[in-house]
């Protein structure tokens, strides 16, 4: 049994575009049945992986009873953003949003749009009745207080693990004016899509009678009815105006005409189509328009093979999910510390990738376990085409997420990419400038990007159950040359790992 609310900020962190935040996680009783990572989701920390959090990718756990401080650097992140805990599923309770504010104004400005009379910030989860970790708020009705005449700025994230999630307020539309702390052009919306991992900042002016609205949030369930039901309870929140009036005794009006249905997926691609970077002087789009690095990767779910059909997934087997094949398994130690001590190899295996014949392959469906890695050249101008598949029937959406980087979503789509024609159709003038690419059901996405932040940076789905079973994997980008371009040294104290392996075997995965 299910209950949903929607859920005011838990903290946020007030900082400006170019400072320096020190953030001190200190593992206590209350976590020490868990040992934890933390991640600024989607700030590109400079030359600076070992601060960047994810577990056996940067750094080995931060065991109970000790602390780690993560360093933070914001640099052309202006928005909102969010940090959580990066080990196994912490992260359904172990969050908040980070706010970073234009440069050197302390009163919210200047923003490139209309200056909001006030702010808010609303971080979406799924309460389950079963979790232990509730927040204060979990089983009240949150309520967002506005006074008529005035315009808002909702700053809005999707903290939940494996919802994309529609959100309308009834009567009144929702303006985009910035996703992943990135400018956006503004449009007008009577609702908005967001998936694990995003946040939007959207602008709503309270222009409507005196009274009470439901701010309703609804599951886009891209799923195959057949394999997974999608939840049927929806997330609300009320907005309320303020003001000497009587209110109603009937329940808030409910955005019934503009909440889009469970099954929308047109309603999501086509809110998404919508999406562009502002572009302006002062936040330019510099989209890559040559390519030196392009990458097809197949993003799939799968099974693997148990002994006798003895697991409870898909005939027996065990679900997995995966990149080009591969479906990845943590090392012993972390990938970061590997690569800059230099004990790893890197072995190139051949997979067949002929994903869309009549007669799938085995290893599409049954991928191979492995520690992925793609090794770039510092400043390496990147394509990466994510190409969602249907095996086994299990087509749904995916939330590409890179770290160390925003990248631009310069084109998307159902169906197989057509490596002639749908560049043709990419947008390189004004596409969003992103950290999470949400890959359609059974579609492609493109991004592009330069790979000009030397580190290790983990690549993953952020549907937590996917990146449970493995479709995850890492991009190294090599040293400049230059001390300016290279990696940072270590700090003085990195949480232990439990084994040092001697060599760290990796596979290269394109
Ligand atoms: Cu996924």
């Amino acid at each position: 049994m299910a209950a949903a609310t929607v859920q005011p900020q838990r903290a946020s962190l007030f900082r400006h575009g170019g400072c320096w935040l020190l953030l001190r996680c200190l593992v206590g009783a209350a976590l020490s049945l868990a040992r934890v990572y933390y991640y600024e989701h989607g700030v590109k920390q400079p030359r600076n992986p070992w601060h960047d959090g994810p577990e056996y990718i940067t750094q080995c756990p931060i065991a109970p009873g000790t602390n780690f401080t993560y360093e933070v650097q914001f640099t052309t992140e202006e928005g909102t953003l969010w940090w959580h805990a990066h080990s196994d599923w912490t992260r359904v309770t172990v969050h908040g949003a980070i706010v970073i504010l234009p440069p050197e104004r302390t009163d919210g400005g200047p923003y490139p749009f209309t200056k909001p009379d006030a702010e808010e910030v609303i971080v979406l989860v799924f309460n389950l009745r079963a979790q232990l970790f509730t927040h204060g708020s979990a089983y009240t009705t949150y309520k967002v207080m506005v006074e008529q005449g005035k315009t808002y700025l909702l700053r809005i994230v999707n903290a939940i693990l494996d919802v994309d999630l529609f959100l309308s307020v009834a009567g009144h539309n929702l303006t985009p004016v910035g996703s992943d702390a990135s400018y956006v052009k503004p449009i007008t919306s009577s609702y908005i899509v967001l998936s694990p991992g995003q946040t939007i900042d959207v602008l709503l002016s309270a222009d409507r009678p005196l009274g009470c609205y439901y701010i309703v949030g609804r599951q886009y369930s891209s799923n195959s009815l057949s394999i997974v039901d999608y939840n049927h309870s929806n997330v609300t929140a009320i907005l309320e105006y303020r003001g000497d009036y009587t209110p109603s005794a009937s329940p808030p009006e409910f955005p019934s005409s503009t909440l889009p249905i469970y099954k929308g997926n047109f309603a999501a691609l086509s809110f998404r189509e919508r999406i562009r970077s502002l572009v302006t002087g002062d936040h330019p789009s510099n989209v890559p328009r040559e390519v030196s690095m392009r990458m097809f990767v197949l993003v799939s779910m799968g099974v693997l093979i148990c002994p006798n059909s003895s697991c409870v997934g898909v005939y027996g087997n065990r679900m997995a999910s995966s990149m080009t094949n591969f479906s990845r398994m943590n090392p012993t130690t972390d990938i970061l510390q590997a690569y800059y001590r230099q004990t790893y190899r890197i072995f190139i295996l051949n997979i067949d990738h002929n994903f869309t014949a009549d007669d799938l392959p085995l290893n599409v469906s049954v991928p191979t376990k492995g520690r992925m890695v793609k090794v770039l050249n510092f400043n390496e101008s990147v394509e990466i085409v994510f190409q969602g598949t249907n095996i086994p029937d299990a087509a749904e959406t995916h939330q590409m997420h890179l770290h160390g980087h925003s990248f631009y979503v310069v084109g998307s789509g159902v169906g197989d990419f057509d490596e002639v024609n749908d560049p043709k159709g990419y947008n390189l003038v004004d596409p969003p400038y992103l950290n999470t690419v949400t890959v359609p059901k059974s579609g492609w996405a493109a991004i592009r990007f330069a790979a000009n932040n030397p580190g290790v940076w983990f690549l993953h789905c952020h549907f937590e159950k996917h990146l449970t079973w493995g479709m995850e994997t890492v991009l190294i980008v090599k040293d400049g040359g230059s001390a300016s371009t290279s990696i940072l040294p270590p700090p003085a104290y990195m949480p232990p790992c439990d084994g040092e392996a001697s060599s760290l075997n990796l596979v290269s995965m394109v």
